[in-house]
């Protein structure tokens, strides 16, 4: 079997990654690849190693539908239009969704494949997780499964790719005119200058003081890991002039008392994750080594002094684009080709994306 993918909004930054991935990984057998746009690239060509020169369409619901799995990459506005049109009924597409706009629906799966991969057979619309959320639950979900969750407590330096190409530009621009001299750096993608800054705010203000970027990582986790309402989960999320992998500093107060050596196993074990941890040669996770990788690195691991026997604090960095959006998504199609949802999908109207299209 093999299948008809789309990619609306593969000249951004996450959907330029998206192809990529499927082209590197090359497990989700594609028939053809069908590559959509604004008018600002329709007709424009884009060359790729396995399928071709592909020309960019104009986005059309009714094209989109022809596909068997859609690849949404777009903001959060497109995606609320679009996605459930797309996907509705017996000849709608799979939609997996890069924004937030279903993320927070509770009969719209949300899914990090490791973690709760097996829900994509509930529905044809997936919403593909937060960069933040998605890297970190890499290396707590395990930990969590080992010795229970009280509370985590995350803080995060995160990269200007969470911008998309116009945040990475707006740094790389930024660093080189202020190299050059210049007194004033502009700024319009992020709230002020980043280079040789950090800026303690990412996303709007909610009324509880926290970010949105914040609250998200709070929401998803109990939403993917299905966890009580009761358990805490705090994050404060900083950006910092990184290029395209995120850092995360995490405070994992357990259930359980935890034993160092299993939680190091643990983590050894765990897929998509690569156990960087050796302060005797200076080995840590960092940006620099994560950046291009599909795993995320984790390291820094000790118990924490905050929390005794029953805490763990560690540091992880993942990249971004990969493991913060692309990658998991082609991974959520993988899966949904390995577990019959995507095969399926064109013959079975799912309960939940019953729009008239
Ligand atoms: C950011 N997490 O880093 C956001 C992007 N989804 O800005």
């Amino acid at each position: 079997l093999s299948y008809t993918v789309g990619i609306v909004g593969a000249t951004g930054a996450v959907g330029k990654e998206i192809r990529q991935v499927l082209e590197n990984r090359n497990q989700l057998p594609v028939d053809k690849l069908r590559i959509f746009g604004s008018s600002r690239s329709a007709g424009t060509t884009i060359d790729t190693e396995s399928y071709g020169s592909v020309t960019v369409e104009l986005f059309d619901v009714d094209k989109a539908r022809e596909c068997d799995v859609v690849f949404l990459a777009v903001d959060g506005d497109f995606a609320l239009e679009h996605a459930e049109k797309i996907a509705a009924g017996p000849d709608g597409a799979v939609v997996i969704d890069n924004s937030s706009a279903f993320r927070y629906k509770p009969e719209i799966p949300l899914v990090v494949p490791e973690i709760n991969g097996e829900e994509t057979k509930k529905s044809k619309l997936i919403a593909n997780p937060n960069c933040t959320t998605a890297i970190g639950l890499m290396a707590l979900w395990p930990l969590i499964k080992a010795f229970g969750v009280k509370r985590v407590i995350m803080s995060t330096y995160q990269a200007s790719s969470g911008a998309g190409q116009p945040g990475m530009d707006e740094l790389q621009e930024g660093t080189r005119a202020y190299l050059n001299g210049e007194k004033n750096i502009q700024n319009k993608i992020f709230a002020h200058p980043l280079p040789f800054n950090v800026i303690p705010q990412i996303d709007k203000f909610q009324e509880n003081g926290y970010t949105k970027e914040e609250m998200k990582v709070t929401w998803e986790s109990r939403k993917i890991c299905r966890l009580s309402d009761d358990i805490p989960i705090s994050c404060s999320a900083v950006r910092i002039p990184t290029i395209r992998a995120h850092s995360e500093v995490i405070v994992l107060e357990t259930e359980e008392p935890v034993d160092l050596k299993k939680a190091r196993q643990v983590l050894e074990d765990a897929p998509g994750v690569k156990v960087v941890d050796n302060p005797d040669k200076l080995e840590y996770p960092m940006p620099l080594t994560a950046t291009g990788q599909y795993d995320v690195e984790v390291g820094r691991l000790r118990k924490s002094i905050a929390f005794g026997d029953n805490g763990l604090e560690f540091f992880v960095c993942g990249d971004q684009l990969l493991r913060g959006a692309a990658l998991n998504a082609v991974l959520v199609a993988e899966a949904m080709d390995k577990n019959g949802a995507l095969a399926s999908a064109k013959s079975a109207a799912s309960a939940d994306t019953k729009v008239d299209a």
